[in-house]
């Protein structure tokens, strides 16, 4: 499980406002930059992404006059859910987070930039049918797997590993690199999509021990 120079990271969303004391805090989402440093230094590539709204986006409770946050609406391309207003381009909120090794990223890519169109994934808006251009990116570069970590295991991690799949790249998730925000079983629900697609799920150290030494026979 090595990481090799046909492997990407890809850190997913590890920005202020999803951490604790931030707009859409995910429970315990800190817990992730610890681990996913460790994998930074381990891997030769690495892409991180942000979630990146103008003000009054459309995913926004405070944009629908009546609606709360984590109620849905239905919109042209299908139904969203509403979130506090969070990492709005440009602010504090949105920033990485200051902790994170993000020096390392040869790309960040932006997501959910346009005012109508939410995007959970890195790869496709919520329109399912915008792409961001990560696909094409990263098959122009050679990468062939792509691992998996960040912010929140049932929204933009799951949605990107699962379009991360479908675009046909083998495909890794971190297991203790990320955190959900859980509601009635939804990070369960994330993990069986995953894993029904074809996406495996490792811990940080499967990735950052060298397996075979431990296969090798006693001298
Ligand atoms: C996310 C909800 C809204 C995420 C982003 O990064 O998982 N979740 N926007
Ligand atoms: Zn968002």
């Amino acid at each position: 499980m090595i990481p090799g120079s046909s492997d990407v990271l890809l850190v997913v969303d590890v920005q202020v406002d999803f951490l604790p004391g931030g707009a859409l805090a995910v429970p315990d989402g800190d817990a992730v930059i610890a681990p996913i440093n460790r994998l930074i230094d381990r891997f030769a590539h690495v892409v991180v992404t942000q979630d990146w709204h103008p003000p009054g986006h459309v995913s926004f409770a405070a944009s629908h006059p009546g609606r709360a946050p984590f109620e849905s609406v239905a919109l042209p391309h299908g139904d969203q859910v509403l979130w506090p207003e969070h990492c709005v381009r440009g602010t504090a909120g949105a920033a990485l987070a200051p902790e994170l090794r993000a020096e390392r990223a040869e790309l960040v890519i932006r997501k959910g930039h346009q005012s109508g169109v939410d995007s959970y994934s890195a790869f496709l808006e919520a329109d399912r049918t915008t792409p961001t251009g990560l696909a094409g990116y990263l098959r122009e570069r050679g990468f062939t797997r792509v691992v998996v970590c960040g912010l929140a295991t049932n929204y933009c991690v799951g949605w990107s590993a699962l379009d991360a799949r479908a675009a046909g790249f083998d495909v890794v998730v971190v297991e203790d690199a990320v955190r959900g925000i859980d509601h009635k079983g939804s990070v369960a629900r994330a993990w069986a999509e995953m894993a029904a697609a074809g996406v495996k799920r490792v811990t940080s150290r499967m990735l950052l021990t060298d397996q075979s030494q431990k296969e090798a026979p006693p001298p």
